[in-house]
């Protein structure tokens, strides 16, 4: 009856301490800022959505008379000396203290309730890694079509590369399992900005998941990221692609050579039929193509299992250690 009775207490102690536990999770938010004018508005919102139990990184890169008056919020502040947001927001999340540490832009465009959607998919153990999707709930004039098409598109390159399903891998709102983070914490950002994140963390097999989000027009000043959206663009698609080459080369050379195979089978049957049409054998230079297609993508399919090989055997060998 005792033992019973102490099993009983046991079990709900532990039930009352992982309660506990998840409310208490220390969650860290890091923003960075260059002239943003909403985010003090912004910390005030996210102080009451999240609690005490929170902590803010603000990553400024702006005049000193912009970074006195961000002493104002009781934010913790660092002074970025390099560029990019990318390498701003690796700054903060390296300073920060958290269990679950998340990012969102300073221009109080993106719905700060998106960090609390975020905290509760990872709390759930469903997501390692949340980003918020603004693509179902835009305000007018917030994206214009150009840029919400070239968003579309590589999002639909992250999901299919990186075996995901995301819809907005541009977004400036994400949230992170501090473990997960721990992971990719040395690495050296690329031009990618918050993809860059996303990236490193899929292809080490983290789940990604998303929020929907509200998306807000600008309410102050012009965007800083860059003027240049589509170079910008370009660049991200580069690194969507040159980081799974260089992790799952199956998937890309592989892909490539079954593809290449299959036209050059296509084109193998036209010049069959011909001939079986006709009784002559005439399309010589098509069917020199057509055999050299079927080796080349041969080729491209064992480089890539090759390849595929190696990276497996070094990711071992990299465990062991
Ligand atoms: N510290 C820092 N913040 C940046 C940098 N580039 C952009 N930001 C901030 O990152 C957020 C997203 O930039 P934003 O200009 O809104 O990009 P857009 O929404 O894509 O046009 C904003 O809070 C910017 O102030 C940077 O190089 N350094
Ligand atoms: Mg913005």
């Amino acid at each position: 009856m005792q033992e019973w009775a102490c099993e009983r207490f046991l079990y709900l102690n532990r039930f009352l301490n992982d309660i506990i536990a998840e409310r208490m999770a220390k969650i860290s938010v890091v923003i960075p800022t260059i002239e943003e004018e909403s985010v003090f508005e912004l910390i005030k919102q996210l102080r009451h959505a999240l609690g005490n139990n929170t902590e803010f990184i603000i990553v400024d890169k702006s005049s000193k008379e912009y970074f006195e008056r961000l002493k104002a919020t009781g934010a913790v502040l660092i002074r970025q000396t390099d560029r990019g947001v990318e390498n701003a927001i690796m700054a903060g999340l390296r300073q920060a203290h958290g269990d679950i540490l998340a990012s969102i832009d300073a221009d109080g465009t993106h719905d700060y309730e998106g960090i609390v959607k975020g905290v509760r998919l990872i709390q759930s153990g469903k997501a390692d890694f949340v980003l918020g999707n603004r693509l179902n709930h835009l305000e007018a004039e917030s994206m214009g079509p150009y840029l919400k098409f070239g968003n579309q598109i590589l999002s639909s390159m992250f999901s299919l590369l990186y075996r995901t399903k995301v819809h907005d891998v541009l977004t400036g709102l994400f949230v992170v399992r501090r473990s997960a983070f721990d992971d990719i914490r040395n690495r050296d950002p690329y031009r990618a900005g918050i993809s860059f994140f996303a990236i490193e963390l899929a292809r080490l097999g983290y789940r990604v998941g998303e929020v929907d989000i509200k998306y807000y027009k600008r309410a102050y000043g012009k965007s800083k990221l860059t003027r240049f959206k589509f170079t910008y663009g370009i660049n991200v698609a580069s690194h969507l692609i040159r980081q799974v080459r260089d992790y799952s080369p199956l998937l890309i050379f592989g892909g490539m050579g079954v593809i290449i195979v299959i036209i050059g089978l296509l084109l193998g049957i036209t010049v069959l039929l011909s001939f079986l049409k006709t009784g002559v054998f005439v399309t010589t230079g098509r069917a020199l193509v057509a055999f050299m297609l079927v080796v080349v993508g041969f080729l491209f399919f064992v480089s890539g299992l090759i390849l595929d090989i190696l990276v497996e055997i070094e990711r071992r060998l990299m465990k062991m250690k």
